[in-house]
């Protein structure tokens, strides 16, 4: 969707804080309270207090303690993990990172939207710690224990629609893509799965297969899962021949609708699964309309319809679920990331009678919904919808969006600005053009890293810098961290 279709509410409050929702602030009052030397470590409670929440820059990024590390990395590590940031983290919380050499960062990555709680919010870190003393592990297939349960439930009651629903708990994203689709062809008895371009959906051979972008998610790891189907996305800015936001969806559809019918046959497709805020691939927004479109052609076909709603659910969009937006009711969900404030867990949710259709036995995995993580994500879910995150998201779409619009306005090298809530990005091109421009997104990431703030990029062009700062953010680092990035887009030559 075009940012212009989007307005975010009036900035009269600019500048202002909400009061009583800045975790930021909280945090460091309770530092204070705790009187503990600067960063401190630990308030009486044994609770881990968050760092200053305030940029400090004390040595060049990345230090010399970081740079010294990473050599070591290098020795011990394999070189198919790339770093963003080679800088090694001392503590966070909030929306700061402390490294190894003092330095604060502004956290705009949230470890790729997975702390929207911040890295330590006292809520969660109790209950790890609380959760870690009575078992660590037991495996939920062995003998079962309350905090599944806990996660479970509150999956079924926050997740879209109030038909009844049942929860598979798993430790990934990618398992739980995977699951999703053997739930899907169980329920069906069909083999076929429908994707889109621009699609991430994990690093397995299915998900990767599901995954569009060939490097580095694909190069050299072939032959990839059989009975993968693509149609294209309903990228607005990049659709051929341009047209409006209705205009692409349409087109969009159709392709859909033509793709299934004539090259797979909808009575072969088990299930359709889509973002609806593409993430890896450059936060390209479905129309609400593209949703609505083909979540009635997956019902009237039998197709189990699958949001992947891993990157942009619980809170990051401004609602609950991106395809609340929409209105949009899917089959099944697929959650992970901020689901458990850090700690690896995903989850399946969706109707009773597809999530069922697989026998006893046919589910399951070693660590799949771990006690320790699942008590994180109780307590996650519970920030989430009391602190009313979600909120917390549309005020920094509010505050943001205006901001990454006059950056488009005044440099040609921004082409495009899109997103919803905490989920905002800026498209790099060649001026007078839209010829990605991946070294101009590079550029932009490297000033902000020299300057402190961590910033990610994204796309299929990798020409896209994405903001994904935790949901708790103090609004003054908000303000503070896209300064820095108006200063790096102005500073393209
Ligand atoms: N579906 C929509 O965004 C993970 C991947 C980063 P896992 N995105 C970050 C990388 O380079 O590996 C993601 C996602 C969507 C699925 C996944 C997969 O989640 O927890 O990484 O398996």
């Amino acid at each position: 969707m075009r940012d212009s279709e989007h307005e975010p509410p009036a900035l009269s409050t600019r500048g202002r804080r909400v009061p009583g929702i800045t975790l930021g602030h909280a945090l460091a009052l309770r530092q204070r309270e705790c009187q503990s030397p600067d960063p401190p470590r630990t308030c009486q409670a044994g609770i881990v207090a968050s760092p200053l929440q305030q940029r400090i820059l004390k040595t060049a990024i990345p230090g010399p303690r970081s740079l010294r590390l990473h050599e070591q990395r290098s020795r011990a590590f394999a070189d198919g993990f790339a770093v963003t940031l080679p800088v090694f983290v001392a503590e966070a919380g909030g929306a700061i990172i402390v490294d190894v050499d003092g330095n604060h960062l502004i956290d705009l990555a949230s470890g790729i939207a997975v702390t929207s709680v911040g890295a330590t919010h006292p809520r969660v870190v109790e209950a790890v710690q609380r959760q870690a003393e009575r078992f660590t592990h037991t495996c939920f297939m062995i003998t079962e224990y309350e905090p599944a349960i806990d996660v479970a439930e509150k999956l079924n009651r926050l997740t879209p629609g109030d038909h009844d629903k049942r929860t598979a708990l798993f430790s990934t994203g990618a398992e739980a893509v995977e699951n999703a689709v053997k739930i899907a062809r169980a329920h069906t008895g069909r083999d076929a799965v429908l994707v889109l371009s621009h699609a991430y959906h994990g690093r397995t051979l299915l998900t990767m297969t599901m995954t569009a972008k060939h490097v580095p998610y694909k190069e050299g790891f072939g032959p990839y899962a059989p009975e993968v189907y693509r149609a294209p996305s309903p990228y607005e800015y990049r659709w051929p021949g341009g047209g409006s936001a209705e205009a692409v969806a349409r087109e969009a559809f159709a392709q859909l609708a033509d793709i299934a019918t004539t090259q797979i046959g909808v009575d072969n497709i088990a299930a359709i699964v889509l973002e609806p805020i593409q993430g890896e691939g450059g936060f390209v927004v479905l129309p609400d309309e593209y949703l609505r479109s083909v979540a009635a052609f997956a019902r009237e076909h039998g197709i189990v319809f699958i949001a992947d709603e891993i990157q942009s659910g619980l809170g990051r969009t401004g609602r609950l679920f991106a395809v609340d937006h929409a209105g949009v009711v899917p089959d099944l969900v697929a959650t992970a990331k901020a689901l458990a404030g850090g700690l690896p867990l995903s989850a399946v949710t969706g109707r009773a009678e597809i999530m069922n259709a697989v026998a006893p036995g046919g589910l399951g995995g070693t660590y799949a919904g771990n006690p320790i993580a699942c008590a994180a994500a109780s307590a996650a879910l519970d920030v989430i919808v009391e602190e009313d995150l979600a909120g917390r998201a549309a005020r920094i779409e509010a505050l943001a969006m205006p901001r990454l619009r006059a950056m488009r306005e005044s440099s040609s090298r921004v082409g495009d600005v899109r997103g919803r809530g905490a989920m905002l990005a800026l498209e790099f091109v060649r001026p007078g053009t839209r010829t990605p421009d991946p070294a101009a997104a590079k550029a932009v990431a490297a000033f902000a890293h020299a300057n402190a703030v961590l910033a990610l990029t994204c796309g299929t062009y990798g020409n896209v810098i994405r903001l994904l700062p935790p949901l708790v953010i103090d609004e003054d680092l908000l303000d503070d961290a896209l300064g820095v990035l108006e200063a790096g887009v102005a500073a393209l030559a």
